[in-house]
């Protein structure tokens, strides 16, 4: 086991707590981010500080597997501005190349503000003197300046976990000041590119007219540490999933179900607009109509699970992907035998494993996206040594996947020769970059990040007692 990153309570913020209610009571979320850090902050007796995720939830604290949860009540008027409002509906689409108009309303900018200085009283109130808070995501960006006014002591850190824009996108929003203002009360800030640092350092020059030198901001009374940490996959996880007995007699029923096709085509997401599912499929289609596919040796399956529903663009969205998938299924399925396997739902973590050994391609193609985790956990699910990673280069990911069939999606040429050269690659080829993409994941999993990030925040915790003790 690695020595721990720190010898300091931990504090976690991030919009929702790390656990889901069950029939038996509370039980931890599924995804690697909350497998890496429970322990963490279990051995730190550390604290998380999040919503529940059921509106007007004014749930006590309570304890799950040693670690203390704090909840931070959310209204329900209060979910639909700060949390579908603005949080979802005009920083999601303006920090994702814009690829949808951005809904700017005072209302929902008050909302946000209420409900990130509820986030920061709390944390003020439950953390330890020495204690190093790690704040996450888009729907905080305001915490850290608010909680270093209340609590200079600690040592604050922040993660972005999607994309920070380039300033001619970001200089749109009416509220820009204010929000990088928030992220320079970090004492670390940390994003998944070394674009974002860029990104937000000119932001930071542009609005706020300050000192950086070798990415670190000078504030008047703090610095601020600006750097990329890209986020992983747990890696043995995944590993030992995918070479269980389950998964492989899970895989086999899964491509006879298929009609053992010779190739299985795969995609993966959360049904949103910034991954680019639609282009996906008319690539698909295009490549049926010339022929270069054949429905009768090439299948598509598409998991596509719900969220942010009660969003118009994630309406807009789906109906548009199901009239696609109805229409090339109409088009080129036989009976018994859809050409598109579409599943509007959420999967079990093994069934996600078995369907991603079942696909020969994995199409990882979005717009833009922070890091795109569905394609490290591909490479890491296949342990054969074989199948082909076609990755959009606007994912964070294509940074480290070098040995992916790198696209660029908004080019339908390009995308159809980057599914035709995935189809046909030669086995040699295939395992040569399925080696590559498997070294380039184990040298970073999720743990290590973790680890990274939270030895970063203590080195500036201690420079900062030196400086002053
Ligand atoms: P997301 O946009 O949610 O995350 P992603 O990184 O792909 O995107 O993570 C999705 C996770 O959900 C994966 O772990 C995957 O296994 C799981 N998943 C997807 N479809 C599923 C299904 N049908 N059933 C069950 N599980 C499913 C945001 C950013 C990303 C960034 C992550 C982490 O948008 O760019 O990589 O945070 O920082």
């Amino acid at each position: 086991m690695n020595p721990a990153p720190t010898n300091r309570p931990i504090v976690v913020a991030a919009n929702r707590l790390p656990v889901m209610r069950t029939e038996d009571g509370w039980a931890p979320s599924p995804g690697g981010l909350v497998r890496a850090l429970l322990p963490m902050l279990r051995d730190s007796g550390g604290t998380w500080v999040g919503w529940t995720g059921d509106p007007d939830d004014n749930a006590e604290p309570f304890t799950v597997e040693g670690v203390n949860l704090h909840p931070v009540p959310i209204s329900a008027e209060e979910l639909e501005l700060y949390y579908e409002g603005f949080s979802n509906d005009a920083l999601w689409p303006l920090y994702h190349d814009a690829l949808r108009e951005s809904t700017y309303s005072g209302e929902q900018w008050d909302a946000y503000m209420q409900v990130n200085q509820r986030f920061a009283v709390r944390l003020a109130n439950i953390s330890p003197p020495d204690a190093i808070v790690w704040i996450h995501d888009y729907q905080l960006q305001l915490v850290p300046k608010m909680l270093r006014e209340l609590r200079s002591d600690v040592t604050i850190g922040f993660f972005l976990h999607i994309p920070f824009p380039p300033y001619e996108l970001f200089s749109r929003l009416p509220w820009r000041t204010e929000i990088v203002e928030g992220l320079l009360g970090c004492d670390l800030l940390g994003f998944q590119r070394p674009m974002g640092t860029t990104n937000f350092i000119t932001a930071a020059q542009q609005l706020k007219h300050v000192d950086a030198h070798h990415d670190v901001i000078e504030n008047p009374d703090h610095r601020t540490r600006v750097g990329a940490f890209p986020i992983s996959i747990d890696v043995d996880d995944v590993e030992a999933m995918a070479a269980g007995r389950a998964t492989r007699q899970r895989m086999s029923q899964i491509r006879a179900r298929l009609g053992d096709p010779e190739v299985i085509l795969l995609g993966v997401d959360r049904l949103d607009y910034t991954k680019g599912i639609g282009l996906r499929l008319r690539a698909f289609a295009a490549l049926l109509e010339s022929g270069e596919l054949d429905p009768e040796r090439h299948v598509m399956v598409q998991v596509a699970t719900p969220t942010r529903e009660a969003v118009e663009h994630y309406q807009d969205e789906r109906h548009q992907i199901e009239r696609l998938v109805g229409e090339i299924n109409g088009r080129y399925s036989r009976i018994g035998l859809p050409v598109i396997h579409y599943l509007y739902q959420s999967l079990p973590f093994d069934e996600l494993i078995a369907l991603y050994r079942a696909g020969d391609v994995m199409l990882v193609t979005p717009f833009r996206d922070g890091m795109n985790l569905v394609a490290k956990e591909y490479a890491a699910a296949h342990i054969d040594g074989d199948g082909v990673l076609v990755l959009s280069e606007f994912a964070g990911a294509a940074d480290e996947l070098t040995d992916a069939v790198l696209v660029n999606p908004h080019d339908d040429h390009a995308l159809q020769r980057a599914i035709i050269t995935a189809v046909d690659m030669h086995r040699h080829e295939r395992r040569e970059r399925m080696a590559g993409l498997r070294a380039q994941i184990r040298k970073s999993d999720v743990q290590g990040w973790a680890d990274r990030f939270l030895g970063e925040m203590t080195a500036s915790a201690d420079a900062r007692d030196g400086a002053t003790g």
